[in-house]
């Protein structure tokens, strides 16, 4: 069961701490919107809450206010970022099965030309 301490060999947990350098767009007391380094759309900001949850049903269920400012910084990014208007998607792969690389909570926000028609 986690709860919400941050985990050493934890990539975000390491970025969160500024250990290992971001491009940030966005910071509040408990989350932290940076840019993947991998981006698979125009925009595409991942926003982690700065405690360590495996995964979005786990910060859910262990801090419901931190997922909910989870989900608003992620609409505030979309505004930021000018893909409000146009519409942006929220993906939270969880397991390594849907893809999910980094066992610390994230939404992806992807946004931009071409991005808003995928499989799902
Ligand atoms: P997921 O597959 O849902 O666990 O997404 C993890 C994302 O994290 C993936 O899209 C690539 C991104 N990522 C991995 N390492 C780094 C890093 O060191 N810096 C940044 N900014 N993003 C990273």
């Amino acid at each position: 069961m986690s709860d919400g301490n941050p985990v050493a060999d934890c990539l975000f947990c390491r970025i969160v701490a500024k250990e290992i350098p971001a491009e940030v767009v966005r910071e509040t007391d408990t989350t932290l919107a940076f840019r993947d380094i991998h981006p698979q759309a125009p925009t595409h900001v991942l926003v982690v809450p700065k405690a360590h949850y495996p995964n979005a049903a786990a910060l859910a269920v262990g801090d419901p206010v931190q997922a909910a400012a989870v989900l608003a910084e992620a609409g505030e990014v979309a505004a930021q970022e000018k893909i409000a208007e146009s519409g942006y998607r929220m993906i939270f792969n969880t397991g390594e099965g849907a893809g999910q690389t980094v066992f610390h909570a994230h939404v992806h926000v992807l946004g931009g030309k071409g991005s808003l028609h995928g499989a799902l």
